[in-house]
């Protein structure tokens, strides 16, 4: 077992952990660990692989701002060009000098006397600890795999698989597949596996609203333009903003106004099918925007196709051999891709941080839901930030903008509380509350709260507290400066080294 001290460790090599390690460097603060139990950058792009993995945000605003990508080769990326993206970044800035992949992290532990972090992680099967002055959570909400709970499902012979966990090995040419789900990861699996499969059941429980999807291929005289015309990118991506921010108007104070998002929707439903009755079962029953709106051209013409089915009975239970429908009808199948989803708001992440009073931040938002001040900091866990906390998430645009607006408010944090020698940093009760307050107030009249459907953007109290309600830009001005007075704070003293000083006391494995 070793044990050393850093000023920062983060927890998560993806988008957010990476910007943070990024933006740390280029601020003079050196003395940081990124840990990470994969084996290279890029957190959930890395880890979903499912055949037609891409991104339904157009590639040139799905990059930092900071390492823009003139070399994208079409306008939407799908995930072994964004995974390879953010390895070129982290090789540029040379962080993974500063990473320990291969290290799970199991406890983070508050420690009053020494105002530091106890970081448990494991590496090489070997048990390791790390003390930190500042926590930096980048874990991101899509990391835990969320299986479903549906009787029987242990019992089944044959191959499942998770949608972000996808088994390469298993080759589904002319197997019999069954797959659960319609969310984002199984309308881009179905349309893949539907031309290989001999047979595919979709198992749809809740039809989504679905756009097309208007990707295609950048021409060589388009690259060079991105390179070399300065401004171009920077002025794409400030349309493509520009158009999304206006969607972000609808779905927060006027979901009457994306009405024509919904013709647009139906629009594709009668193209993409020919049978009325396969029309009716597609359409969704709720208003849209209220789940995430989906992009595809091949979804409807995939279930339009012969070899498959979509399976709307609901699902009783899973047996040896296949799945049971409520109307009693058993489906034989080899294979089961179960596409549900992520633990977002019940992630076993939150089981594993412990706060000063010693409880740990399930127990904590089991009370008073999941909540953060600004998505960022969390009452009762000092120095700790977590990056893509609660109330940050998106339904109409790039959440790396939210990612690096936090990364503006994490420097001006470090900044602020180093020089003025603060080695405990807590956000006030009351300060978190009149943010989360607000936040919920304004979601009254969203369409995630009056759409009409079920989603994993509420807990379990009912209460959104993944989204962001509104603009995304104000979100930005309100992380642009580290506000101080909503923080309870406590000048130097117990440390054995001074905050500020950055000494080189990073793992001694690095
Ligand atoms: O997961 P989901 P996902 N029995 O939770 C169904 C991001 N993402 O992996 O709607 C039967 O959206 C569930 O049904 P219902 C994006 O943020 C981004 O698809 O709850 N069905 C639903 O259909 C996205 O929102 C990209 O009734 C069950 C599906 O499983 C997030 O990841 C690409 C069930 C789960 O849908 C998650 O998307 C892919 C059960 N017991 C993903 N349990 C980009 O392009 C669940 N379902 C950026």
């Amino acid at each position: 077992m070793t044990s050393d001290v850093v000023e920062v460790a983060i927890v998560g090599a993806g988008f957010s952990g990476l910007g943070a390690a990024i933006k740390l460097s280029q601020n003079g603060f050196d003395d940081y660990v990124v840990l990470d139990r994969g084996s290279d950058f890029g957190g959930t792009w890395r880890d979903n692989t499912y055949p037609g993995a891409a991104c339904d945000v157009p590639s040139h605003s799905y990059s930092y701002s900071f390492a823009l990508n003139p070399e994208w080769s079409r306008s939407y990326s799908h995930q072994p060009e964004i995974h390879r993206y953010i390895n070129k970044v982290a090789d540029e800035h040379r962080i993974g000098e500063r990473t320990l992949f291969g290290s799970d992290v199991t406890q983070a532990t508050w420690d009053e006397d020494s105002d530091t972090w106890k970081i448990e992680y494991t590496r090489d099967g070997k048990k390791q600890t790390l003390s930190a002055r500042h926590l930096i959570g980048g874990v991101g909400p899509l990391c835990e795999p969320n299986l479903p709970d549906i009787a029987g499902i242990g019992d089944f012979q044959g191959e499942i698989m998770h949608s972000a966990r996808w088994d390469h090995d298993y080759d589904l040419t002319g197997k019999r597949v069954a797959v659960i789900g319609t969310g984002a990861s199984a309308i881009q699996i179905v349309p893949q596996v539907g031309k290989i499969a001999g047979h595919l059941d979709v198992y749809q429980r809740t039809a989504p609203w679905i756009i097309p999807r208007t990707e295609r291929p950048y021409a060589k005289a388009e690259n060079w333009a991105f390179k070399h015309v300065p401004g171009l990118q920077a002025a794409i991506r400030g349309s493509i903003y520009t158009a999304n921010e206006s969607v972000a108007a609808g779905m927060t104070y006027a979901p009457k106004a994306l009405k024509p998002v919904e013709a647009l929707c139906k629009a594709n439903i009668f193209r993409g099918i020919r049978d009325p009755e396969l029309r009716k079962k597609v359409t969704p029953t709720f208003a849209v925007g209220c789940k995430r709106i989906l992009k595809s051209n091949e979804w409807y013409p995939t279930l339009d196709r012969p070899n498959v089915d979509l399976v709307t009975d609901g699902i009783d239970h899973i047996t040896a051999k296949g799945i049971v429908t409520k109307d009693g009808t058993e489906r034989d199948v080899d294979v089961i891709v179960v596409a549900t989803g992520f633990h977002v708001t019940d992630s076993p992440v939150f089981d594993t941080i412990h706060g000063a009073d010693g409880r740990s931040l399930a127990q904590v938002w089991d009370e008073i839901g999941m909540q953060a001040y600004k998505g960022s900091f969390v009452h009762g866990f000092p120095n700790m930030m977590l990056l893509i906390g609660p109330s940050t998430g998106l339904g109409h645009t790039s959440m790396v903008y939210m990612i690096e607006s936090q990364l503006n408010y994490l420097v001006d944090y470090l900044k602020k509380t180093t020089a003025a020698g603060i080695v405990r940093t807590d956000v006030k009760a009351d300060a978190q509350k009149k943010f989360n307050d607000e936040i919920q107030h304004k979601l009254a009249k969203s369409v995630w709260e009056t759409g009409g459907c079920a989603s994993w953007y509420k807990d379990v109290h009912g209460n959104i507290t993944t989204l962001w309600p509104g603009f995304t830009f104000s979100f930005r001005n309100a992380t642009r400066r580290f506000d101080i007075d909503a923080y309870d704070t406590t000048v130097g003293g117990r440390r054995s080294a001074p905050a500020g000083k950055h000494g080189d006391s990073v793992p001694a494995a690095l």
